[in-house]
């Protein structure tokens, strides 16, 4: 078995003085990297201000080694608050209004992934798997192919790709496009996603489908495949289960008295819907009066790149509906949303998650959307609460026991609740049961093995690509 190295924009170091378990994502690549041995190489999220990035700051724990290395101010402003995260993550999202584009972005983005390719080279064996992740490196492949490295190389996108009319909108697409090219996997979380990368490839007239996965751009032959990510069912179902006797979990369960808790859990980002669900929920609370003084909305979002304008305004805007319908709804034995704009640890999460009635996860668009995952791992399969899902979340592909519902539509949410609220218990057992089969079938270390297993086959088939 080949030793793995992982490429992403940020690495989650285990800090031996946190005792906080991980988020799935991290548990799964460790997982494969001890049973390999191997590379995790990112950002340290630290500037080196003007000063070029010293050495790498490499930790080791048993047979993994993290490498880490900072960026200057310029890289980050660039790279990861530029091109990342006001060109590329909004357009992936469907949001041209939102993308900034600026050529000095889109220069300081290839500029950074040359420099991640510069600093893993002299790390690399002729035998090792690299896999890269995410939307910040889409170009790390063609760099290191560059460089002469012939490794099998894959990507996967956690976030979505749009069809080609939103992607071309993008002045670099072609060049983004084309870097992908360069990979010899490229996943994606659904197969709405791939089609819309095989479309963009026919549409631009650069590459094409051979079928079965299979492509073709650039004189090299690549493939595509879709890897639904999945989480640690098993282990967060555990979570929950002793998450009864945390005290925040039976402060929270103790305010409720037995009256339905309904959760949303989102990084603050306009992807996720805040506003429109809170308008839902709002409406769900005017059409059904019974539910007033009954049921409490408690949404937590931890702050997220506040350097975007966008988020910042956005901070405000959901305060401040948060506060005009609790001002409005409230009485003075009842505030109807509790918000909390700031995280909570993952034991007490998953706690929430399972004293919650109804899930409300209505993201306007997401690639996968792991919360509407964890809020079902989370329920108490006796007693199961009902998860209400966007059917823009590529979790909606999967998660055949949700009410779906159109975030846009605000009164079909608003319904979606009411039906979510007043659900017969069979009915609830039902849902649940279908959903969690799958989630405990399709974890996330499914999801690894499988993207892993399909980067490498071909190796031991010996049917490596080659120039068409
Ligand atoms: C990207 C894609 C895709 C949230 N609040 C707290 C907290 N969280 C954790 C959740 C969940 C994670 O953050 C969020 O994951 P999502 O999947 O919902 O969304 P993104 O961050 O946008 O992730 C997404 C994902 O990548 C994986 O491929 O599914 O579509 O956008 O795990 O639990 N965790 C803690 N406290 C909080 O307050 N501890």
């Amino acid at each position: 078995m080949s030793r793995l190295v992982v490429i992403s924009n940020r690495v989650p170091v285990p800090d031996k003085k946190k005792a906080a378990p991980a988020g799935g994502l991290a548990v799964a690549l460790r997982a494969a990297l001890s049973e390999r041995g191997g590379i995790w190489l990112g950002w340290s999220g630290n500037s080196s201000g003007d000063e070029n990035p010293g050495d790498l700051s490499i930790l080791e724990d048993g047979n993994i080694t993290y490498a880490l290395t900072d960026l200057t101010d310029r890289d980050v402003e660039e790279y990861y608050h530029g091109f990342a995260n006001r060109v590329l993550w909004p357009i992936c999202h469907y949001r041209l209004d939102l993308a900034d584009y600026g050529r000095k972005e889109m220069t300081g983005y290839f500029r950074v992934n040359r420099f991640f390719a510069e600093r893993l080279v002299p790390m690399l064996k002729p035998d090792d798997t690299i896999w890269v992740h995410d939307y910040h490196l889409i170009p790390l492949a063609s760099e290191l192919r560059q460089m002469g490295v012939k490794n099998r190389i894959g990507f996967f996108l956690h976030i979505p790709l749009p069809p080609a009319d939103v992607l071309f909108a993008m002045p670099v697409h072609e060049e983004i496009i084309r870097a992908l090219a360069h990979y010899d996997l490229v996943g994606f979380q659904t197969d709405h996603d791939l089609a819309n990368f095989v479309g963009a490839l026919e549409r631009e007239g650069i590459g094409r489908s051979l079928g079965n996965g299979r492509l073709a751009s650039f004189e090299r032959r690549f493939r595509g495949g879709h890897y639904p990510i999945g989480i640690e069912t098993a282990a967060f179902a555990g979570f929950a289960e002793r998450a009864a006797h945390n005290s925040m979990v039976r402060r929270a369960r103790d305010s409720m008295a037995d009256r339905p808790l309904i959760i949303g859990v989102d990084r603050l980002d306009y992807s996720k819907g805040l506003t429109q669900r809170i308008d839902a929920y709002e409406r769900f609370i005017l059409e059904n009066p019974r539910h007033q003084g009954n049921v409490t909305y408690l949404q937590v979002t931890p702050k997220s790149r506040s350097e975007v304008p966008e988020y910042e305004a956005m901070q405000r805007t959901v305060a401040e509906q948060a506060g005009r319908v609790n001002g409005a709804l409230g009485t003075v034995d009842w505030v109807p949303i509790r918000y909390m704009n700031r995280s909570v640890a993952r034991p007490v999460l998953a706690g929430l998650y399972r004293l919650a009635r109804v899930g409300l996860v209505t993201p306007m668009r997401d690639g996968m959307n792991l919360v509407a995952k964890e809020y079902v791992a989370a329920q108490d399969g006796e007693n199961p609460g009902v998860l209400v899902l966007s059917r823009f979340a590529g979790a909606a592909r999967e998660m055949s026991g949700a009410l779906l519902v159109n975030p846009y539509d605000i009164e079909g949410t608003a319904n979606a609740i009411a039906r979510a609220i007043d659900m017969p218990l069979d009915e609830r057992k039902a849902r649940w049961r279908q959903m969690m089969d799958h989630l405990l079938e399709h974890d996330v270390t499914r999801w690894c093995d499988d993207f892993l297993r399909d980067l490498t086959e071909e190796e031991q088939a010996g049917d490596h690509p080659e120039p068409v």
